[in-house]
């Protein structure tokens, strides 16, 4: 029986999704060099407890044990993403063979199971040489990304279909280089907008560099997004919701998507920037067309009118932008804090079919919660709450495709518990529960639930 089917498209996708620095470890070896997060993480203060990704999932050891587990699961794709130190330790230069071996081995491993994957290039791991030498802030980064990119796909282009090129750009500049909460743990204005269009133009130029060496590749770009409207319908609220849709989404889907910045950029980043990293022809390479868009959704965007606080051009790219986000007393969180709307990510797909004509195809490329997972006596964990969220958030996206946008996949976030980046190792998003001492693996209620759901769909589809 399909009770599990949900409604979703016949040649509907599913997968699960993980980053290098989250869950590899083995930060020493190999020839990898360390990258900005090992730095960040080693710095006192900057993450929850000290955690850094040292050790993480000692994914780099375990992959074999964690290639098993998602075969288990059944699932169509994984997505997984390269660590840039370890394929060039000095972000440009030769590459680390043994580094690139590593992805050989895993990669073949997923093929020998029956799993594709999906490559990201760049979550959030730039090698610290090329921060020292300016980091996303300079065009440069773009140049040696798509260098990178070049030797990667070399290496793995003739087994690996999907490439993702860049995930997030919002969190690697917007929190990287304004509020500071991500490495390199930067408080600036301009920086943090001249990181945002380098790592635009770095997806166009990764994005050209596989284009020139493989027909056939499916490459695209990974944003997260919200959905975003405002509490009222007061002026003050709607322009303080028009805000933070640029500061959110359209520094980003524009140029990717239009080729184009929002008219609002200019006039909001005046005072901060005077635009001179945007050089001609730029917005042709970042706005070239994709083949499929990663969406990663996990809450929408609640706004209403806040007084600007202060002329400090790091807060004017970041948190004073004259909003503040809202969410009801009552409402159901996650570990995160973070609201549960699983329409929001009906929502989000609607606008971005309806605000944009050349939308190519889209896949969700992260979506989950964390949840406070405890082993049980019995040895079980039980996650009812990550099960419910997983399922409505399916739910919305059958409902999307119902309504005309075409969603092709949905990647779970995640497949293991791991580095929560800033959080450390205490909020938990993964399907299977790692224990940290142990590095045991147990997958818990919601992995069994997903498998259900796979495997009815892929009966009910043959
Ligand atoms: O863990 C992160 C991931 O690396 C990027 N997207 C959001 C996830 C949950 O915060």
């Amino acid at each position: 029986m399909d009770q599990h089917r949900l409604g979703l498209p016949a040649d509907f996708e599913f997968g699960v999704a993980t980053a290098s620095y989250q869950i590899e470890g083995a930060v020493h070896e190999d020839g990898r060099g360390p990258s900005i997060w090992d730095t960040f993480s080693h710095t006192p203060g900057r993450t929850a407890n000290g955690d850094t990704g040292d050790e993480a999932c000692d994914h780099y050891h375990r992959y074999a044990e964690d290639v098993a587990l998602m075969a288990d699961l059944g699932v169509d794709s994984y997505r997984l993403s390269l660590a840039w130190p370890r394929v060039q330790p000095d972000g440009k230069g030769p590459a680390e063979p043994r580094g690139l071996a590593f992805y050989d081995r895993l990669v073949d491993a997923l093929l020998e199971r029956g799993v594709q994957p999906a490559v990201t290039l760049y979550h959030w791991d730039l090698p610290q040489p090329l921060e020292d030498a300016g980091g996303w802030r300079v065009r440069d980064t773009a140049e040696r990304f798509a260098d990178y990119v070049g030797i990667a796909h070399e290496a793995l282009g003739d087994r690996v279909g999907r490439w993702i090129t860049v995930n997030e750009p919002f969190c690697s500049s917007i929190l990287g280089y304004a509020t500071g909460r991500h490495a390199p743990g930067s408080r600036e204005g301009e920086g943090a907008l001249a990181a945002a269009h380098h790592l635009l133009l770095g997806h166009g130029l990764a994005a050209q560099r596989i284009r020139d060496a493989s027909e056939r590749a499916q490459v695209g770009i990974t944003l997260n997004l919200q959905p975003v409207s405002a509490v009222s319908d007061c002026p003050q609220d709607r322009e303080a919701a028009d805000r933070a849709l640029l500061l959110s989404n359209l520094l980003f889907t524009d140029p990717v998507l239009a080729g184009r910045y929002p008219p609002l950029a200019r006039s909001t980043w005046g005072p901060v920037t005077d635009f001179a990293w945007l050089t001609d022809g730029d917005l042709a390479i970042a706005g070239a067309p994709i083949d499929f868009l990663g969406v990663n959704y996990y809450f929408p965007s609640r706004v209403r009118a806040a007084p600007f606080r202060e002329a400090d051009p790091a807060l004017r790219t970041a948190d004073d932008l004259g909003y503040e986000d809202v969410v009801g007393s009552d409402e159901e969180r996650t570990a995160m804090g973070w609201p549960v709307d699983a329409d929001g990510l009906r929502r989000l797909l609607r606008w971005l079919h309806d605000t944009y004509p050349q939308l190519p195809p889209v896949y969700i490329t992260e979506n989950g919660r964390a949840c406070d997972d405890v082993v049980a006596a019995n040895g079980h964990v039980h996650d009812p709450d990550r099960m419910r969220y997983l399922e409505n958030h399916l739910r919305a996206v059958a409902d999307a495709t119902a309504e005309g946008v075409d969603v092709r996949g949905y990647y779970c976030w995640s497949l293991l518990d791991n580095f929560e980046w800033a959080e450390g190792y205490a909020k938990r998003f993964g399907i299977v529960y790692v224990d940290y001492e142990t590095q045991q693996r147990i997958p818990k209620s919601s992995f069994e639930w997903y498998q259900r759901v796979i495997g009815d769909h892929h009966r009910a589809v043959s």
